[in-house]
């Protein structure tokens, strides 16, 4: 067995990328074995093997896959006699719903809020550069100018992750009566604030929140610590 995840390192150990959680859950769901790689912004090479420039990347076994969504639907097939991520193909494309649905409707509201604390406090101190210059020419202004932590924009992220509050005061997870990958889907982005936000985003008293607090549970409680490297899922 020879499985090695490639993810974000941030300072103290900590491993700050919300995509990078999903596919930490997803490997812990299926009960493999894995390695984790640290990678900071500035060691592209670690993982030039994979043909591009983002983590997740997973070597399996001599095969490649990046993209967390690629990864979780690559696991889903590579070990159909394991626990299924997705509980079968209509699952599958709920999932991926709920994948695009968190990048491209809840990220946008998120990244606005978190962009400086993760440039100030979370990232190593040289990848800041980097990181800078990258951001401001993705978002087409300067971090400063960029980032708004005004209770208006903690209000409009809590206000888009509505539909989840609203599964969630039904069901015990956002897959039903057990977690899937749906709901690492989102877990990611919420362990990802948790780690870096200076900012409380989900209140307490938010169902979303008690949901969260649950999924930190799984796997032996995986996700629990402070998002330092924690060791090998069994
Ligand atoms: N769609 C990709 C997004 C991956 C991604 O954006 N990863 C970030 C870390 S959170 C990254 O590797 N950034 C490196 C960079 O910006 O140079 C996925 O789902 O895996």
């Amino acid at each position: 067995m020879d499985c090695k995840l490639y993810e974000l390192q941030g300072r103290e150990d900590k491993r700050p990328s919300p995509y990078c959680w999903r596919t930490r859950m997803a490997l812990a769901h299926k009960g493999l074995a894995v390695e984790f790689i640290p990678v900071q912004f500035g060691e592209k090479a670690k993982i030039s093997f994979s043909g591009q420039k983002l983590v997740p990347v997973l070597s399996d076994n001599g095969r490649v896959i990046s993209d967390s969504w690629a990864i979780a639907c690559y696991l889903e097939d590579a070990y159909p006699d394991r626990p299924s991520l997705f509980g079968g193909e209509s699952g599958r494309a709920g999932a991926r719903f709920m994948n695009a649905w968190v990048d491209r409707a809840i990220h946008p509201k998120m990244i606005r809020i978190v962009l400086s604390d993760i440039y100030d406090r979370v990232i190593m101190a040289a990848d800041q550069p980097y990181f800078r210059a990258s951001r401001e020419k993705r978002f087409g202004m300067a971090l400063e100018e960029f980032c708004d932590t005004s209770e208006a924009r903690i209000g409009a992220f809590r206000a888009a992750l509505e539909p989840a509050r609203l599964a969630l005061k039904q069901e015990p997870y956002l897959a039903g009566s057990e977690p899937l990958y749906a709901d690492y889907v989102l877990f990611g982005t919420c362990k990802f604030v948790d780690l870096c936000s200076s900012q409380v985003l989900i209140a307490e008293d938010d169902p979303i929140y008690e949901w969260y607090r649950r999924m930190l549970g799984l796997f032996d409680g995986l996700a629990g610590g402070d998002g330092a490297a924690q060791g090998q899922t069994a």
